[in-house]
């Protein structure tokens, strides 16, 4: 049996665009993936702004397995980790698994921080709207309308091969 799983993506150095389409690509059994959305980087040192996106995936594999594999999406795109929520070439987070809860010291899913990030749940509504409620919209309002800190949507840059996923 299956079930549902949400991976956020981010990068801001080197070919963003180009780096998100390389983990919608290594990623198993992806079904739908959001717009791509320019974003202002939130916390952290000075660093240029991401291109954030949400991945949805329909698969057996739990919340363990898919750190795994999203760690083995960012060294595939040679990042490096200097400090936290420094500048990266390619961030995968395990946001959201259908039935499953995990709180250990490497690992925490629902991601503590996902409801709380525009840059996290504009995207996830795309893909996930039932998990983004009118209630939590009202706080993204300031996002949505623009000014420095706005998600800005890029349209719909990213695309899931038609084969589907059982290959990998
Ligand atoms: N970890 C625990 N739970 C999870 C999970 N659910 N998914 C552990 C993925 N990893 C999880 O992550 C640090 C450790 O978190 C990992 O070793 C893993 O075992 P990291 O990717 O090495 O470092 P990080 O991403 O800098 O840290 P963190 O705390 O995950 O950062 P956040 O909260 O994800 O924020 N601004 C914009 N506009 N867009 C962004 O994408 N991203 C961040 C990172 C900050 N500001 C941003 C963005
Ligand atoms: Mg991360």
């Amino acid at each position: 049996m299956t079930h549902r799983a949400l991976l956020a993506l981010g990068s801001n150095l080197g070919d963003r665009r180009a780096l998100l389409q390389g983990a919608v690509d290594a990623l198993p059994d992806v079904v739908a993936v959001s717009d791509v959305y320019e974003t202002a980087p939130v916390g952290g040192p000075d660093q240029g702004p991401y291109l954030n996106g949400v991945v949805c995936l329909e698969t057996d594999l739990g919340a363990r397995a898919l750190l795994e594999v999203a760690q083995q999406c960012e060294a595939a795109a040679e990042r490096v980790r200097v400090e936290r929520w420094g500048p990266r070439t390619l961030d995968v987070d395990v946001l959201w698994v259908d039935g499953q809860k995990v709180d250990e010291p490497d690992l925490v899913v629902p991601h503590p921080r996902m409801f709380e990030r525009a840059f996290v749940l504009v995207p996830l509504r795309d893909v996930a709207p039932d998990l983004v409620p009118d209630s939590l919209l009202d706080s993204l309002a300031e996002s949505l309308i623009g000014g420095p800190d706005a998600v800005t949507s890029l349209g719909a840059l990213l695309t899931v091969a038609a084969s589907g996923s059982e290959a990998g």
